[in-house]
């Protein structure tokens, strides 16, 4: 099988690139089953605290591979059951970082929606475009686009196809920095060396309890962070984060 994707340990950080630059990483079977594997692969890792997941300077992806699907009957769809790999990548509970340039769009946009900080070259061109091919988007774009930048804004892109720039997509909350194209895999990375020094079990519950944010009631919400919060009480890292903090000097975190 090719390599669909590219992967590579940085300290305590795990990074996948996207590789099929010759169809803008174009998100077809294979790649996505390796891309499942390997987040599940540094997901287990206790060596791995945070993963970066790149495409390249011209494309994060350019959407599911239409030319996989364009033949496929509603049964080849089903056979195919492209759910199961959207759901392994949803399950992982460290953080992904993503560092997106030129083109996210449908799968692609939707694949960058499920990673939890986002960063985007100034050239980043997102969108949810599956109207101008007879469909509409099927990994979560209508519900994820419209929990991050509202109705008004979902309705524009997902009716008109049309691209969001990076920078309107900033306004819009729904990446987390812009920054020039030079400097956009590195300024992910940076974030990830900086999660990576945190205690682990606290970020991991973290964004645990922030994505619950958009399944759940305020008051839900609210009571599911105070368990992981009272939680955390029986890590080793809060006596040695608190402990640190009293003692001025840097903690030392072991993720246990
Ligand atoms: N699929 C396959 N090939 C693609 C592709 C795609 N999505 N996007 C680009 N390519 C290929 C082009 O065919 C071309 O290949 P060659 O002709 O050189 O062999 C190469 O990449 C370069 O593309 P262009 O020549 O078109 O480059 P341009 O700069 O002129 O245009 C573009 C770039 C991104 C504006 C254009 O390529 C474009 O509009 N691409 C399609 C974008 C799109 O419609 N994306 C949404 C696809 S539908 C689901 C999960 C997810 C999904 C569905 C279900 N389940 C869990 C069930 C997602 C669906 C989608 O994403």
């Amino acid at each position: 099988m090719a390599d669909e994707i590219l992967t590579e340990r940085d300290g305590h950080v795990g990074v996948i690139r996207l590789n099929r630059p010759k169809q803008l990483n174009a998100l077809n079977l294979a790649l996505m089953e390796q891309l499942a594997c390997a987040l599940e692969a540094f997901d287990a890792d206790d060596d791995i605290r945070v993963m970066v997941l790149a495409g390249n300077e011209r494309a994060f992806a350019a959407g599911a591979d239409i030319k996989d699907m364009a033949d496929a009957s509603v049964v080849d769809q089903y056979k195919r059951n492209q759910f199961a790999r959207w759901e392994r990548i949803k399950r992982v509970r460290k953080p992904i970082v993503a560092a997106v340039s030129g083109f996210a769009l449908g799968g692609g946009c939707e694949l960058m929606m499920h990673c939890d900080v986002i960063v985007a070259s100034e050239t980043a061109r997102i969108g949810q475009p599956e109207i101008n091919i007879g469909v509409m988007p099927g990994a979560g774009g209508t519900q994820r686009l419209t929990r991050a930048m509202g109705k008004a804004t979902a309705m524009d892109v997902i009716l008109t196809g049309r691209f969001l720039t990076a920078q309107e997509a900033l306004a819009g909350g729904l990446v987390s920095r812009v920054v020039p194209v030079e400097h956009y895999f590195e300024e992910a990375m940076k974030i990830a060396r900086v999660i990576a020094e945190k205690p682990p079990l606290a970020v991991q519950m973290a964004k645990e309890s922030v994505l619950k944010a958009h399944e759940m009631s305020l008051s839900q919400g609210l009571e599911y962070e105070r368990k992981l919060f009272y939680m955390l009480f029986a890590t080793q890292d809060q006596k040695e984060g608190m402990q640190a903090f009293i003692e001025k000097r840097k903690p030392e975190f072991k993720g246990c």
